[in-house]
């Protein structure tokens, strides 16, 4: 009986998809409704492991008007929409896994709008991060959100994430650029949230609800950029450093006196992983942990200012060594080194944890958490690294090959709940940039009060009343 009932459950549901996607390719035609294997492989996940791409279709629309249609389509018949960019996410946002259509914006990256006035572009939101980049240069501009995926990702993706990256510390997470979102909500409506403005007193400003929705009240369709100008020359140095309270010295010895664009660390097995895989050498002599620092010098004394740093740090012996990039080239190889980590341990299916706590906090958390993690298993090889300028540590556990996916969650799950409550009492975030998605709903009661949470689910029953866009996403399951 029960049986029965399922399958006219799943019935009237093939029934509804069939008709949507009916309607669907005569609104896009053949070529831009995938109904293809291969299509559902590619647009179904994100890089997060572990997931299976079912989708019932991938709708590739070309403008505003065109998503506006898919909605109203998709809301006729029930069915979820999982907006997707460059699916470069870590966390399951983008997954496709339950039937979904995925309406994907990859054919949506023309500029529609570029003013010197205002220092502004408008682009659809399927523009490329890298693109958006370039553009901006081309103008004498600059758009300083950038990570190690900025060629795949999109940059509206990166608005419903609130993409972060390497050069928060100077000049906040994607937020802090954008002045103008167009979306299309869950009831099908085009919201033209903030048009651009610098200055706009109209109360509660919407444009910043839908920054970091991981598409759960509707798909963004374009976007108005502020740029900067383009900044001055900068400097790169590694540090190797002998602990972390050397590098949260060095960062408040910079920070403090010089303009820093970036300051990173890793941790010894990271510089080793990444140097083995691009058959580099390491440009410092080995200590446990590294950091990189971008700043730009005002002066050459601010350049001999750097280089006092870290002669004060040899003497002090919290420095072990340290170069300065003396090219461009050099420059961009001491990067690669940081940058290429997570891809580096990608084939070892990482537990990943993605949290920040305010930066004053940084020491007293980092001594707890280290202590928390090495009361755990002596077979799990612990990788940290990050952003931690701006309070933001990646710490990847790598999954030891004798152990099956489930064992591994298994062991690692009580390292993930011990940093989540720590992080709850240092009151920091169970997810500094990589979002929520499927994969970290459980823990955002550890960030978030209740209260909040069900004003968030509230929000989203007036953008979204049927529960169609991006479900099962970034909210705890009932
Ligand atoms: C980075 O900082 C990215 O390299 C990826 O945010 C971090 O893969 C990760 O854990
Ligand atoms: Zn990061």
């Amino acid at each position: 009986m029960i049986y029965d009932d399922e399958k006219q459950h799943d019935r009237s549901l093939d029934a509804r998809t069939n008709e949507a996607v009916k309607e669907l390719t005569s609104l896009l035609g053949e070529s831009r409704l995938l109904l293809d294997q291969s299509s559902f492989e590619r647009f179904g996940v994100d890089r997060s492991p572990g997931w299976t791409a079912r989708p019932c279709a991938i709708a590739l629309p070309e403008n505003t008007l065109e998503v506006q249609s898919i909605v109203q389509i998709a809301r006729r018949h029930s069915l979820g929409i999982v907006p997707s960019g460059g699916r470069t996410g870590l966390c399951g946002g983008a997954v496709a896994a339950a039937g979904e259509l995925v309406v994907a914006l990859d054919r949506m990256n023309r500029v529609m709008d570029v003013d010197p006035a205002d220092r502004s572009v408008t682009v659809q939101a399927g523009m490329i991060t890298a693109q958006l980049q370039t553009l901006a240069a081309e103008k004498g501009w600059f758009y300083p959100v950038d990570f190690a995926s900025s060629g795949s990702s999109q940059i509206g993706g990166n608005i419903a994430t609130n993409a972060g990256g390497i050069r928060v510390i100077r000049y906040g997470m994607t937020r802090a650029q954008i002045s103008g979102i167009v979306a299309v909500d869950g009831r099908g409506e085009i919201l033209g949230l903030n048009r651009g403005l610098a200055k706009n007193n109209t109360g509660p400003d919407f444009r910043h609800l839908f920054v970091g929705s991981e598409g759960i009240f509707g798909i963004i369709t374009e976007a108005t950029v502020q740029l900067l100008p383009a900044p001055g020359p900068s400097k790169v140095m590694l540090f190797a450093l002998q602990g972390f309270p050397a590098i949260l010295r060095l960062l408040s010895e910079f920070s403090n006196s010089l303009e820093i664009n970036a300051f990173e660390f890793l941790s010894h097995n990271a510089l080793e992983r990444v140097t083995a895989r691009l058959a580099a050498s390491s440009p410092v002599a080995p200590a446990p942990f590294y950091a990189l620092v971008e700043f730009e010098p005002a002066t050459e004394a601010d350049e001999e200012r750097a280089v006092s740093i870290f002669e004060q740090g040899l003497e002090r012996g919290e420095i072990v060594d340290a170069v300065l990039a003396g090219s461009e080239a050099q420059a961009r190889a001491i990067w690669r080194l940081r940058e290429s980590i997570s891809e580096t341990l990608s084939p070892w299916k990482p537990w990943k944890n993605d949290i920040s706590v305010r930066v004053g906090r940084l020491g007293a958390f980092i001594e707890r958490a280290s202590a928390l993690v090495a009361e755990g298993d002596d077979e799990l090889e612990l990788v940290w690294y990050g952003h931690i300028g701006d309070g933001n540590i990646h710490l990847n556990i790598l999954k030891p090959d004798r152990l099956s996916a489930e064992e591994f969650a298994e062991r690692c799950s009580p390292v993930a709940k011990g940093f989540a409550m720590l992080l709850q009492e240092f009151g920091g975030s169970v997810s500094a940039e990589h979002g929520i998605g499927l994969l970290k709903r459980d823990y955002l009661k550890y960030s978030r009060s209740e209260a909040e949470i069900s004003a968030l689910r509230a929000i989203k029953g007036i953008f979204d009343p049927d529960g169609i866009m991006n479900p099962g996403k970034l909210l705890p399951g009932p």
